[in-house]
């Protein structure tokens, strides 16, 4: 997924923001939302469900479905208002990399079977992790529950990552985003100017700038970046005007302009062509540091004859073709109800046949596809999903780190520990209507994806221990329907029957602090 190695080099020249400060201009922001990369994190955390084909959460709102519809309305909380960008049929490119993720899901289920059947849950969660799919059916469950709260979405004729690129590119004014959610670097390998990674339940993300990087500016050093960015010091400008010690580890991209960035990302190794054996992207970086044109690059490695022996065959056609999906591939453009080109052309005809960038198709279709109607990949009518059962209680309105702006001292992962903990615990004096035995405020993990609290929750179901939902802070008292005490529960934790103190827990050092 993404470029070979690219996340690395881009964490170095992230920065972790709240999502509340991210807003610039004070209101009206737009962002774009590569909603498989949610629905996956919603997955992972009933992996071994979905795996074993069971669904405890009944006719109700599956975890994902919910996972997603509770970062959409955080966002929308913050004053970002969300477009649920979807993945449509693979491209003819990314057929090898599809397969390739098919035979590792299969393989990773197989182990996870067998891990079942001998009684290793901790290890079947992790493999059943490793097998999680994400289809359109799932998307398409999710699609209705955004339709119900109106939150804009746009299905894809191809990549999610073009699609939103798109948006990315469009004024707002027309439809166009001010940033994009994801955890895949192919967002900025197809130049979108803003993206943000690693979004947690607290409102924090990381915050990467394309023009920034490319400036060569390193984000201003607070803290929390000094620390997230420490093993990468370097030989670039802060954006507060400080020089930054060199490790070797940050790639300076100062002088560099898009188009050259795109042709390291390409010979990185993307989902569309490998990189050379042996060749990866510091080596690539340097190289084109140097030659600063991809052609002078081919030159120089077909010039060495170790190098020339291992360049696969056909390697610059195909390398071409990938670099122009980043480029040029099929989108669908809300405005005018049709298929166009990410961006235009080129004038001169490179190739023939053009199909690789993703065949085009009927606009009639592609606007049904667009819509959630039809299936992007069979394009047939979805079946009718029937809506979810009602819930049981009153939905209390969803409170996303409203205390934030007071918390004082400690590091961010502290501070959005300490914001669960106070909500939660104000939650529970505030919510007469809860009917469950008070809970004892757990230890969140920043990252709610963690796979160790899937490993946990599955441990937990092992041993039919008493389970908490912590269904990303969910919106109503947290349980799935039907799965008070009833294992297994997706995104449970386990509730220990010997409490250990708070401040155990807070300061312990097994705690892993983002
Ligand atoms: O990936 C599509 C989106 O789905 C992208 O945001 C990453 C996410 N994805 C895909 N496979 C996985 C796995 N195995 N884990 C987590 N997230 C995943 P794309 O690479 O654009 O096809
Ligand atoms: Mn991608």
């Amino acid at each position: 997924m993404g470029i070979k190695g690219l996340p690395t080099v881009l964490d170095a020249h992230a920065a972790r923001v709240s999502l509340a400060s991210c807003v610039e201009d004070g209101a009206n922001a737009r962002a774009a939302v590569d909603a498989y990369s949610w629905l996956h994190k919603g997955a992972f955390a009933c992996a071994r469900e979905l795996a074993l084909g069971i669904a405890p959460w009944g006719g109700r709102e599956s975890p994902y479905v919910r996972y997603c519809t509770h970062r959409a309305r955080m966002l929308r909380h913050h004053g970002i208002e969300p477009v649920m960008v979807f993945d449509g049929d693979a491209l003819p490119a990314k057929r090898r990399e599809e397969g390739e993720r098919r035979r590792r899901r299969r393989e990773a289920l197989e182990r996870g079977r067998r891990a079942e059947a001998a009684g290793d849950g901790r290890g079947a969660t992790t493999h059943f992790a490793g097998a999680t799919d994400v289809t359109p059916e799932m998307a398409r469950e999710l699609i209705v529950a955004l339709k119900r709260e109106n939150f804009e979405y746009v299905v894809a004729p191809y990549e999610a990552d073009a699609q939103i690129a798109h948006l990315a590119r469009t004024p707002k004014e027309r439809g166009g985003v001010d940033m994009v959610f994801t955890e895949d670097s192919d967002l900025v390998a197809y130049g979108c100017p803003k993206v943000m990674f690693k979004l947690e339940k607290s409102g924090d993300a990381r915050q990467f700038r394309l023009e920034d990087m490319l400036a060569g500016r390193l984000p201003a050093a607070t803290d929390e970046n000094e620390n997230e960015n420490a093993e990468n010091a370097a030989t670039t400008t802060a954006t507060n005007g400080t020089k930054k010690r060199s490790n070797g580890n940050v790639l300076n991209f100062q002088g560099w302009g898009y188009d050259l960035f795109l042709d390291l990302c390409v010979f990185s190794g993307c989902d569309f062509l490998s990189n050379i054996p042996g060749l990866g992207i510091k080596k690539m970086f340097k190289l084109l540091d140097k030659h600063r044109d991809a052609q002078a690059v081919f030159t120089a490695l077909r010039a060495d004859p170790k190098i020339n022996d291992i360049i696969p065959n056909g390697y610059e056609e195909d390398w071409r073709k990938a670099r122009m999906i980043f480029k040029h591939a099929v989108v669908y453009d809300r405005n005018s109800h049709t298929l166009v080109n990410l961006s235009p052309l080129p004038d001169e005809a490179v190739f023939d046949d053009l199909d690789f960038l993703g065949p085009k198709f009927d606009d009639g279709q592609a606007k049904r596809i667009a819509d959630g109607e039809l299936n992007p990949i069979s394009r047939e009518k979805f079946e009718k999903t029937p809506p979810p059962k009602a819930r049981t209680r009153t939905i209390e309105p969803v409170k996303f780190g409203g205390k934030r702006k007071q918390a004082s001292g400690g590091n961010a992962a502290e501070r959005s520990f300490m914001m669960n903990f106070f909500t939660k615990a104000a939650k529970k004096v505030l919510s007469p209507m809860k009917k469950s035995p008070a809970k004892l405020p757990t230890l969140d993990s920043d990252d709610d994806d963690d796979l160790a609290s899937v490993v946990l929750a599955c441990e937990a179901s092992k041993r039919n221990a008493s389970i908490e939902i912590d269904l990303l802070e969910s919106d109503d008292d947290g349980c799935l329907p039907g799965t008070k005490n009833a294992p297994p529960a997706p995104f449970a934790r386990i509730v220990p029957s010997e409490r250990p103190s708070l401040l155990k827990q807070l300061f312990s050092p097994k705690r892993r602090l983002n």
